[in-house]
């Protein structure tokens, strides 16, 4: 439905130009920190005490690392070092094209070498570490669903190009039952050149991501599975610092920094290079990154040192294969797309193991521009990913908590999640800890960013009485223009605005503010919540303190402040629960 893949796009947005922690837009998103010259060993003097993380890896300024790849000739083309490749006026027609098939300009992509060069985004000290030599054997599984070819095959060359031979076991390719062409005879012909370390196997229905990824896990036979999505480039030595963590405690989930490809010209920019982030949680489960908390950094003697996570984004990541077993691997009434990245990462945590971000190890990862796949016959009546997150909900958050989710999400309440039984047992058989510790312990600034919402005083369609119509956000994103009224749908969504008892009203994760005290407007919900909105149920005026005016229907559609004239039809507005299943 349209509202999900709103909801996608949204979280796509996220990593792409908008600061996590203040919504603020981040200027290209990125801080360009590319180390020019890279330090050459002979200009460092080895004084530096030696620095330790694990009982194994150590830094030893000066000397290059035992695992540190050689620098490869540059060569020039399309794309190589990261740069940018643009499409000519003849090429454009096929590339949107290629764009409304793939979310990714394949026109460019396939002007690109299988093994560009890309920028080494590392801090620096990553090139001096000593990692332990007998590390652990490292499965790469590809999940893919209808991929493009060049940027689908790039990353298989990628990884290979990348990784130390003795160290990746196997590159395991499972198809989640795609219809293109190019995915059939013509992928399998040409990963034979891969001397059998790239196997493919296929699904015979659409399994959706997660279940495909687990299959992806048990066809794999390396001792550690490694997850990326089939569209990434890997940056250099990507591999051993993850294998490194495990190696250290088999416990650890590793995450690689994920650097930004963009799917339009594919230039590759480090995300963030002088600051560290992480991976937390609004109450709708909307993925956010922010600054990683200075008690979490000082625990590290060394910047270059990994850091705990309360969770990540989803795609990309390093488990013990065994252990990812042993914690059930994903939830199997999970479907398609969605909400995994946080099933696995609560159940980590509260049983036991750990999740660990670690900066020496860089992938890129091509930002989509739109999701170009729907998500086949799912007999479900809300969003998939809504149902994902409720039985994550329902087996991993306290009752406390999951009365949040519920706030925010409203219009899902009550949907039948299936059966939870399985993962309830496992979570009382293994003695996981509650979700409050891991909030105190681990996701603690989920607190300070996103602070529990108090509750709905009245939520559903705003609606006209005796109209068809109801407050809609008109396609609107904060900085945008007015929201307005448009015919009732009654699907949510859009249309699914929330005052809580603060005199907040919320729609989705965002608030509604009076702009110059006559339009209504987007924006980021203040953190300590407060708002000036109130609705008297008996008259239907829908008050705005600050102004002391009233939101009017105009019949133009617009929705504007006006004086308060209780019993004025344009004012009188119903607030109508609307559950969209
Ligand atoms: O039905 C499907 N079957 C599949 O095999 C749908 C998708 N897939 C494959 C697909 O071909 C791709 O290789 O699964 C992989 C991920 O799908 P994407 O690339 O469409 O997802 P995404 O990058 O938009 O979304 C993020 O969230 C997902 C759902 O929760 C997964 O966890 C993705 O792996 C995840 N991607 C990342 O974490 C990359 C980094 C950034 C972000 C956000
Ligand atoms: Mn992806």
């Amino acid at each position: 439905s349209s509202s999900e893949s709103e909801a996608l796009m949204k979280r796509m947005r996220k990593r792409k130009g908008v600061h996590h922690d203040t919504g603020i837009p981040v200027k290209n998103d990125v801080v360009q920190n590319v180390v020019e010259n890279p330090m050459e060993a002979k200009d460092l003097k080895p004084v530096e005490p030696q620095r330790k993380f694990g009982p194994t890896a150590v830094l030893k300024p000066g000397v290059l690392g035992n695992f540190e790849p050689k620098e490869k000739p540059a060569k020039s083309g399309p794309g190589e070092g990261g740069q940018a490749v643009y499409t000519s006026m003849e090429e454009k027609l096929r590339a949107d094209q290629s764009v409304r098939e793939y979310g990714f300009n394949m026109v460019n992509s396939d002007k690109i070498a299988m093994d560009r060069a890309i920028p080494d985004t590392r801090l620096d000290e990553c090139k001096y570490w000593q990692y332990p030599e007998d590390l652990p054997t490292a499965s790469v599984i590809l999940v893919f669903h209808n991929e493009g070819w060049s940027t689908l095959v790039r990353t298989v060359h990628s990884v290979i190009d990348t990784s130390p031979p003795h160290l990746l076991h196997e590159v395991v390719m499972v198809d989640d039952f795609s219809e293109k062409e190019h995915l059939k005879g013509k992928l399998e012909e040409y990963i034979k050149q891969f001397n059998g370390k790239v196997k493919l196997y296929r699904n015979k229905e659409r399994l959706g991501l997660i279940g495909t990824r687990t299959r992806g896990a048990e066809l794999s036979t390396g001792d550690v599975i490694v997850f990326l999505d089939a569209h990434c480039e890997c940056n250099k030595n990507w591999l051993v610092p993850l294998l490194a963590r495990i190696k250290y405690d088999r416990t650890i989930m590793a995450v690689p920094t994920i650097d930004g490809i963009d799917w339009d010209n594919f230039g590759y920019h480090p995300v963030y290079s002088t600051t560290h982030h992480r991976g937390i949680f609004e109450w709708g489960f909307l993925y956010k990154e922010s600054q990683v908390p200075k008690q979490e950094l000082d625990r590290r003697q060394h910047n270059s040192e990994p850091y705990r996570a309360p969770t990540h984004a989803g795609g990309l990541f390093a488990m013990d294969r065994k252990y990812f077993f042993e914690m059930g691997a994903y939830d199997p009434g999970l479907k398609i797309w969605g909400g995994e990245n946080f099933e696995l990462s609560f159940k980590l945590w509260q049983c036991g193991g750990s999740i660990e971000w670690v900066p020496c190890s860089r992938v890129g990862h091509i930002y989509r521009n739109h999701m170009p796949y729907g998500f086949g016959k799912v007999d479900v009546k809300i969003p998939v990913i809504q149902l994902n997150y409720m039985r994550v909900v329902a087996v991993w958050l306290d009752p406390e908590f999951q009365e949040y989710f519920y706030t925010r999400e409203p219009g899902v309440r009550g949907y039948p999640i299936g059966d939870v039984s399985k993962q309830l047992q496992f979570k009382k058989e293994h003695n996981c800890k509650s979700f409050k510790w891991f909030m105190e312990n681990v996701a603690y600034e989920v607190y300070e960013k996103f602070p529990p919402l108090p509750p709905n005083k009245a939520w559903g369609e705003f609606k006209l009485e005796g109209s068809n119509k109801c407050w809609d956000v008109m396609g609107q994103q904060v900085g945008g223009g007015p929201i307005g009224q448009s015919y009732c749908h009654h699907y949510g969504g859009n249309q699914l605005f929330r005052l809580n008892t603060k005199g907040q009203i919320g729609v989705g994760e965002r608030c509604i503010k009076a702009s110059g005290g006559s339009t209504l407007h987007l924006h980021f919900c203040d953190v300590q919540p407060t708002g000036p909105w109130s609705w008297d149920e008996n008259t239907g005026v829908i008050r705005e303190q600050h102004h002391d005016k009233c939101v009017e229907g105009m019949t133009d559609g617009k929705l504007l402040l006006q004086r308060c004239e209780p019993g004025k039809a344009s004012q009188k507005w119903q607030i109508n629960e609307i559950y969209t299943w």
